[in-house]
């Protein structure tokens, strides 16, 4: 396959010095910026994140920024989920919705002061939404990317390693809250979060300047731990079931299509609630399906079939060594849906067996 013609518009990084040094040998464009999709092997990439500890360059999670007398306002009239009871400290996986209850994006709201937020975004304009409907209404708030670039630390041995570079009082952090420490004098905030099932943080550095610095204290501090460079892992993140918008969902579908029907509690009167609660029993929803065979790698929906009629599509697959198969995530139909039952799939070498389980695998 051709390389990417490199240019202003695909965004590098403050890492990106520190990704190439470190051999990264295949990349993708998420939010118009480069993400790391591989350093040595998938395999070995997947098994060293297992069982050691990698640093991930994920820069490319933006961060549209929320500020202002208005801020809660905002966020309230965007989010299904209730903010009522988030900490000032803490961050919540939101599901952003349009009018129609579509899934736009799915975020990890940050909150950094009463009216002050971080929508750390996937991969889609999200930005220009929320800008439409602040300047629509005229809200007294300010909206914008500011230059603040996630570094993940993730991997068995992540707290050793953060406890080297940030202090002991990292292993405190809980899952999906934050506390601000210090690296070389500076302020960041340090989350328990990060787009794998390894456990780990996620530095928000922000400005250019201490990306750098940052990345060489970790792989100075983590040598005798083996730490790595590394990336999300396909393979990983399809075992522990998580989605990546624009792959396993879009626009057409629902947050109770995506599992994501958890998270919509908000007593607020937040835009798409009318319709989304007209769609709150999906036809569909996204199970783990797992495929035999050999399959090659997913560019495109794979069909499901039961009896020759399609009944869903695969969106994410990979091999998965630790679990012998191959997992995958997919939308299924109600019909279909159920544990157990067997369905094929048409992939671009021709067809595999298929079989809906009743859960993600790790
Ligand atoms: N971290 C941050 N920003 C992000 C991502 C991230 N932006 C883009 C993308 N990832 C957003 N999507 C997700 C998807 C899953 C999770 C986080 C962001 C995730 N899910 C856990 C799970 O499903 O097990 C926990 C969800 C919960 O229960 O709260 O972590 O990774 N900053």
């Amino acid at each position: 396959m051709a390389m990417i013609f490199p240019s202003r518009r695909v965004r590098r990084t403050p890492f990106s010095a520190g990704v190439e040094a470190a051999g990264m040998s295949v990349c993708t464009v998420y939010n118009r910026m480069i993400l790391p999709s591989v350093f040595a092997s998938q395999e070995e990439d997947y098994r060293h994140l297992k069982t050691h500890v990698q640093v991930w360059d994920v820069a490319v999670e933006r961060q549209v920024a929320v500020q202002g007398p208005d801020a809660r306002r905002l966020l309230d009239m965007l989010s299904p989920r209730d903010l009522d009871r988030m900490a000032a400290n803490q961050c919540y996986y939101m599901p952003a919705i349009d009018r129609s209850g579509g899934m736009l994006n799915d975020p990890v709201l940050v909150k950094l002061a009463e009216d002050h937020f971080w929508i750390s975004i996937a991969d889609s304009d999200y930005l220009l939404y929320v800008l439409g409907i602040a300047d629509a209404l005229e809200l007294d708030v300010r909206v914008w990317e500011p230059d603040v670039s996630p570094l993940a630390v993730q991997g068995p041995q992540a707290n050793a390693l953060m406890a080297r570079v940030f202090g002991p009082s990292v292993r405190d952090i809980r899952f999906f809250r934050y506390k601000r420490l210090a690296f070389e004098g500076r302020e960041m905030v340090v989350a328990r979060s990060g787009y794998s099932k390894q456990g780990g943080f996620e530095i928000y550095v922000e400005g250019q300047e201490y990306g750098m610095p940052l990345w060489d204290a970790l792989f100075k501090a983590g040598e005798d731990l083996e730490v790595r460079a590394g990336c999300p892992s396909t393979m990983e993140r399809t075992e522990g079931g998580l989605l990546s918008y624009g792959n396993d969902m879009d626009r057409s579908n629902t947050p109770f299509e995506v599992g994501l029907g958890k998270f919509v509690n908000s007593p607020k009167d937040y835009i798409g609630k009318e319709g989304l609660m007209a769609r709150s029993e999906p036809e569909r929803q996204i199970r783990a399906v797992e495929i035999g065979g050999e399959i090659p790698l997913i560019d495109r929906e794979w069909p499901l079939f039961a009896d020759g009629r399609k009944v869903g599509r695969v969106s994410t697959a990979a091999r998965s060594p630790d679990f012998q198969t191959n997992v995958s995530i997919a939308m299924v139909e109600r019909s279909h849906w159920d544990a157990g039952t067997r369905l094929e799939v048409e992939t671009p070498d021709g067809m595999r067996p298929a079989e809906v389980k009743d859960r993600f695998w790790a």
